[in-house]
């Protein structure tokens, strides 16, 4: 009997820890844009380009999930501009609509005035917080930062978010 149950109760054991075992605490993620011309969708009726503007962003992802804190800029754009976001879910070669502003709103400068933007988004902001999907579409590459100027009201640089640190 003690021979033939003990297996079993081991089975059992390693069942119930497997069970138990908690999921692999998350890390911070860090995600990088680079903002070019080019991932503009030419067909976008409202960009009229070509620009030499770039512009970078590095965004933080807490560990908990709850907020995102984000920095970026930008040089060599043709006019001021007249909006920044993140939108998401889309791919390279595909748009979404506007979940997060970077300027000219929750006390962010405004955006003609801007030469770096930087705040957090966060799961409590009164609007426009961080959502599932939107942690979702980070972690999937799947959100982009766009730079609007007066002379390009469709998006004069854009720039894929993607995760270059292990989640
Ligand atoms: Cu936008």
């Amino acid at each position: 009997m003690k021979v033939r149950g003990l297996p079993l109760l081991a089975s059992m054991l390693v069942i119930l820890f497997h069970g138990l075992a908690p999921a692999q605490n998350p890390k911070p993620v860090i995600l990088t844009a680079n903002a070019t011309f080019q991932q503009e969708l030419a067909a976008s009726p409202t960009t009229m380009g070509p620009s030499g503007g770039v512009g970078v962003a590095i965004l933080v992802l807490s560990a908990d999930r709850s907020k995102v804190d984000f920095w970026a800029t930008f040089v060599g754009l043709s006019t001021p501009v007249s909006a920044a976001h993140f939108h998401d879910p889309a791919n390279f070669g595909t748009n979404a609509g506007v979940k997060r502003n970077v300027c000219g709103a929750g006390g962010l400068p405004p955006c003609s005035e801007a030469t770096i933007f930087n705040g957090t988004w966060s799961r409590t902001d009164t609007t426009q917080p961080l959502t599932d999907a939107d942690v979702t579409a980070l972690l999937a590459g799947q959100v982009y930062f766009n730079i609007h100027t007066m002379t390009n009201g469709g998006g004069e640089i854009r720039g894929q978010v993607i995760p270059i640190s292990s989640k």
